[in-house]
Parts: C-alpha cells; sequence; structure tokens
C-alpha cells in the first residue's frame, strides 16, 4: 500500500466513529482533496467500506480484516514490541525478511507480518502452512543483551505470552508441549521458530517466528496436516478477531520480555511449568543423532528439557520432537 494511502487508512481509524473531512486529511498530508479522494478510492478498492458524511467527511465504517499496520497501531499499548511493523500481502517467509531487517539495524520491538506466507518455515526446514488471511504469520526481532546459549529461553518466553493471549481472547487455554507447540484438545494451534544473529558471546538479535493458526477450517488445512493441527475458531466455533490477538501477543510478549530482563527466567519457568502439556508425562524425544525415552521431569533455569531414563540417568534435551 503506497504510503499516503497508508498515512490516511490510519487518520481514519484513529477519527474512529467521528467523520473526518476531506479538507482537514488533505491540509495535513499538504496534498490536494483531488488526491485525497483518490486514496480514498483505493481503499475501497482494497476492501476497506468508507462512507461518505454529507458535509462531515469520511468514516471507516467496517473494519477489515486485515492486520495492516495502521489497523494495528491503533490497538497497540506498547511501547516497543509492533511499534514498527513492516506489513506484506505476501511473501515466502518473515523469517528472512526480519533476518535482512536486523542485520540492518532494526530496532527492537520490530515485527515483519505477512497475512500469508508461500514458504513458511519450521524448524529443521520444515514447512509451515500458513493460509491467506486466516493466521497470524510473523517474525519479532528481540535485542535483549543475553549471552546465546540463553536465547532458546525465548521459545518458552514466547509460548507463555501467546498462550496467555490466547486464553483473554477466547477463553481457552492452550497447552505447551516442549519446546515450541501450542496444543488445544492435543492437536497443534501455534509453532515458534526462535532464530539468533549472534556474535562469540553477545546475542544481536533473536528473531522470534510465530505462526497461530487462527481462522482456518479444517478444510483450510492441507490433507497431512487436517488430524494434527487445528484452528481457535475449529476450537471455539466462532471466528476471533486477528487483530485484537495480535495486539495482545505484542503486549505479553513485551511484559514477559521486561519481566525477564528485571528477573530473569526463573519466573518465566514457573509460568511455563503451570502450563506444560510435556512435564510428568512418560515420553520419547527423537533428535536429529537418536531418541531417548523416559520420563520429563523437569526444565532446567536455561530451558533444557530434562528426562529421567529407566536406569535413573537424567538427560538434558536441547531440541527434539517430543512424541508422548
Ligand atoms: C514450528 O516448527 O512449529 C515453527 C513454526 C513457525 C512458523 C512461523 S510463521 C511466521 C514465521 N515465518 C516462518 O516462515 N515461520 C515462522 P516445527 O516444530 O518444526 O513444526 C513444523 C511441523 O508442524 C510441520 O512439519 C507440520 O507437521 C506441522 N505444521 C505445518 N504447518 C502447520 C500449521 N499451520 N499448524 C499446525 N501444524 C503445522
Amino acid at each position: 500500500m503506497n504510503s499516503l494511502t497508508s498515512e490516511i487508512l490510519k487518520q481514519l481509524v484513529n477519527s474512529g466513529n467521528e467523520p473526518i473531512s476531506g479538507q482537514q486529511i488533505a491540509d495535513q498530508l499538504k496534498i490536494s482533496r483531488t488526491a485525497v479522494w483518490k486514496h480514498i478510492k483505493q481503499l475501497e478498492d482494497d476492501g476497506y467500506e468508507i462512507i461518505s458524511v454529507k458535509k462531515k467527511g469520511y468514516l471507516l465504517h467496517k473494519r477489515m480484516d486485515s492486520l495492516h499496520p495502521a489497523m494495528l497501531d491503533s490497538m497497540t499499548s506498547t511501547e516497543r514490541v509492533g511499534r514498527k511493523i513492516h506489513y506484506f500481502d505476501s511473501c515466502p517467509t518473515t523469517q528472512s525478511i526480519a533476518h535482512e531487517e536486523a542485520a540492518n539495524g532494526a530496532v527492537d520491538g520490530t515485527v515483519v507480518i505477512s497475512e500469508e506466507q508461500t514458504a513458511g518455515k519450521g524448524r529443521l526446514a520444515r514447512n509451515w502452512s500458513s493460509t491467506k488471511g486466516k493466521g497470524i504469520w510473523m517474525s519479532i526481532i528481540l535485542r535483549p543483551d543475553i549471552p546465546p546459549q540463553l536465547a532458546p529461553q525465548f521459545t518458552l518466553v514466547a509460548a507463555v505470552a501467546i498462550t496467555r493471549a490466547i486464553a483473554d481472547e477466547t477463553g481457552v487455554t492452550p497447552s505447551i508441549k516442549w519446546p515450541n507447540d501450542l496444543l488445544i484438545n492435543g492437536r497443534k494451534c501455534t509453532g515458534i521458530l526462535t532464530e539468533l544473529q549472534a556474535e562469540a558471546d553477545r546475542v544481536q538479535s533473536i528473531i522470534l517466528g510465530i505462526g497461530v493458526n487462527v481462522n482456518q477450517t479444517t478444510e483450510d488445512f492441507p490433507d497431512e496436516l487436517k488430524s494434527i493441527a487445528t484452528s481457535l475458531k475449529i476450537e471455539i466455533g466462532n471466528d476471533v478477531d486477528r487483530l485484537v490477538l495480535t495486539a495482545k501477543i505484542f503486549e505479553y510478549i513485551e511484559k514477559y520480555t521486561d519481566l525477564y530482563i528485571e528477573q530473569g527466567f526463573r519466573p518465566l519457568k514457573i509460568l511455563w511449568e503451570s502450563y506444560s502439556d510435556t512435564l510428568g508425562k512418560r515420553i520419547r524425544a527423537s533428535m536429529v543423532n537418536g531418541e531417548i525415552i523416559g520420563k520429563a521431569i523437569g526444565i532446567t533455569e536455561e530451558g533444557v528439557l530434562q528426562i529421567q531414563t529407566d536406569d535413573g540417568k537424567i538427560h538434558g534435551i536441547y531440541s527434539a520432537d517430543i512424541f508422548i
């Protein structure tokens, strides 16, 4: 979207239920009224419903189901997370754009968000299904001052933040399957992919990739996912406002990142344990170099999963797929 069109959308969103006059917009943006009218037409072509109220101006009638920054900005009360947003109608994956932005100095809390991903990715180069307009597909750039070995904790911090946001918005609390899955009724509704840009001893940026299935129906999922994936809509039976949920996720990510910086991982570990689907269960952890079967007895201060095998030995697992 052209930046003037985007600015006009922002003004319409901010004026809420009060119409805003074409002259007012023209004066503020230093453009002609005809130019304002052309941008309004563009917004209508994009699907925004705008009413011309006689002698008063323009009114944004119906909020479109879009995660456009102008819409998100009006909902967000954070200081850092989501204050700067790069928005795409479609892109291969928000992760690689976020990596470029981070390398080019993007500020802490910058978000890359897309309505659709054509090559969305999970861990180990797996695919992530990202149906257009039905989910939240975004990468958040964080710049905590921590050593690289603590970065995996952010997967757990994000898992807690998203769990809380989903619970607030839907009344349904997902459970967390270590390390990066949020499940409802045993099916995956959210995946998290934590990537890093780091020097030997310091993190430069964490790229927190978040995929939340929001309004898909079962038909929207490819066949191989139909029995293992779910969406919030499937679980609660009605559409969920993606805009409100995204703003909530921004709030919780900021809140818990602040808590982490102030008090360390401990309070977040306690929260994580309270939502865990993994602890106390007999599990199979499948790693690139083999597998371990035993009881999941806890996570360490670093976020490492501890499994106790039948011979009593305790094993620390850094990355694995867990089967219960
Ligand atoms: C993940 O990997 O769960 C991390 C997913 C991260 C996605 C976000 S979206 C925004 C950002 N941009 C990206 O390109 N990625 C991030 P993993 O634990 O490896 O799980 C991947 C597996 O989950 C796949 O092999 C499928 O079995 C399954 N899967 C794929 N798409 C899914 C979906 N939409 N919902 C539930 N499960 C899915």
